[in-house]
């Protein structure tokens, strides 16, 4: 997350940054030529050799020598079993709250159809997407909601076939509370298979009697690598980099809160970036102070401090309009506002993934599944452009058009004329046999 210059130059004596990141560019925007021609292989030997390539893949870089797992109804409650009644409950109450979210969404996208002008009849009607492929990670940190932002929505949906790849971990075994949450989120089939090839054998139809129509789901460089180079042949989610987290706070904000929110999205990686843009100075400093306090005792500060130090930003804002400005030309994946004018903030702000409003709102709650919302969200200045996965992606709007015999001069006359003029007369005499159809009919008054 970094500032455009012209947008910096345009806000000239409105802001001072305090802390700018010590690392150049932005760790999302850049490809890398090494993954790109890994990928790039590995991609083209599953699709000459198949399920032999997808194999030898999984034993070189996952060390697994199990052959191709399909994790069945017994594999999946064993996973049940596994777990704590605590965390199954909690995973539990996450299918819930993205299962109404995605529902309450769903309701909101309405087939119609109307009457353009008498005997022009057109509308469209939402249609699921017919296979999905959703990639469940479990690196280092098993992002156990993955599931329900991608299962879960695309069944709500209804999918009629969602199938589901995670990795095996060093024990050979799926993730337990990963493949619990797939199976409440209603996956129909389950493998055991992880990174590019995964990808591939989804999208090649290696897995299942026909490939996936659609991937979706988060993972490492080379996940999101696999999936551009797939794209076109298989429709994608979006290319997430290292998540993101950004903060508009003024001097009502907690600056013990707001040190925690920024170390809470840092900790996904160590080019994971967060920036607060604050209106008031002395907040600036107390958060300095207090990233610095938390990061002490933190467990996981060998990720979170060099995030800070190399992708941490902090600037304070003249005004509000400048803080907006500011955001948007940052476009984060998450962010958090927390002033004493949260509603203006909502009603100017233009570019993000996904916003929490007020104290109590933080950016775990969406992680985890508690707040209903996706997580699956752009990054890298994507939001720019693009909204995070929902339910709507699932859905394709298909339209379709009526005419009525009586309105055929309504149409076919324009198409005349405008094929004529291209000298496209395959397309000219579509329009004119129905002409000279119409003229022979009987007059029916
Ligand atoms: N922040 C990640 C999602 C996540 N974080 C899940 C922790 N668990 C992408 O939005
Ligand atoms: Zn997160």
């Amino acid at each position: 997350m970094r500032f455009t210059p012209s947008v910096l130059s345009s806000l000239e004596g409105r802001f001072r940054v305090v802390k700018a990141p010590e690392r150049g560019g932005d760790p999302a925007a850049q490809r890398d030529p090494a993954v790109v021609a890994t990928v790039s292989e590995m991609l083209s030997t599953i699709e000459r050799q198949g399920m032999d390539a997808v194999l030898h893949y999984a034993r070189q870089l996952d060390r697994y020598d199990g052959g191709l797992v399909e994790l069945d109804r017994a594999a999946i409650d064993a996973s049940g079993a596994r777990l704590d009644r605590t965390l199954r409950e909690a995973i539990e109450l996450g299918a819930e709250r993205t299962a109404a979210f995605a529902r309450a969404q769903r309701n909101c996208l309405q087939d119609f159809e109307t009457e353009l002008v008498p005997g022009i009849v057109t509308g469209h009607r939402y249609i699921p997407v017919g296979r999905v492929g959703a990639y469940l990670p479990a690196g280092r940190f098993p992002l156990t909601a993955s599931a329900f932002m991608t299962v879960n929505v695309a069944k709500i949906a209804g999918v009629p076939s969602v199938t589901a790849c995670t990795p095996p971990q060093s024990d050979g075994l799926a993730n337990a509370a990963v493949l619990y949450a797939a199976a409440i989120s209603g996956v129909d089939r389950a493998f055991l298979l992880g990174g590019v090839q995964a990808l591939a054998a989804m999208a090649f139809g290696l897995l299942e009697e026909e490939p996936a129509d659609m991937i979706v789901g988060a993972g490492n460089a080379y996940v999101a690598e696999a999936k551009r180079q797939l794209f076109g042949r298989v429709a994608i989610d979006l290319l997430a980099g290292p998540s993101e987290v950004a903060v508009i706070a003024d001097g009502s904000a907690d600056p013990e809160l707001v040190a925690a929110d920024l170390l809470g999205q840092a900790e996904h990686g160590p080019d994971s970036p967060a920036a607060l843009v604050t209106t008031d100075a002395g907040l600036a400093s107390a958060v300095s102070a207090e990233v610095d306090r938390q990061l002490e005792t933190l467990s996981t500060r060998d990720i979170c401090g060099p995030a800070w130090r190399h992708y941490g930003s902090i600037t304070v804002a003249q005004d509000r309009q400048t803080a907006v400005a500011l955001m948007d030309d940052l476009a984060p994946e998450h962010l958090e506002v927390l002033t004493s004018e949260d509603e203006w903030y909502h009603d100017n702000l233009r570019n993000y993934g996904s916003l929490f409003l007020g104290t109590w709102s933080t950016v775990a709650y969406s992680d985890k599944g508690m707040a209903g919302t996706n997580h699956v969200l752009p990054t890298a200045g994507g939001a720019k452009h693009s909204a995070g996965l929902s339910v709507s992606r699932f859905l394709k709007p298909l339209t379709y058009q009526r005419v009525a015999k009586g309105a055929t001069h309504l149409l076919a006359d324009a198409v005349d004329v405008i094929s004529a003029s291209e000298g496209m007369s395959a397309h000219q005499a579509t329009a004119t046999l129905r002409i000279a159809r119409l003229q022979e009919m009987p007059s029916t008054d």
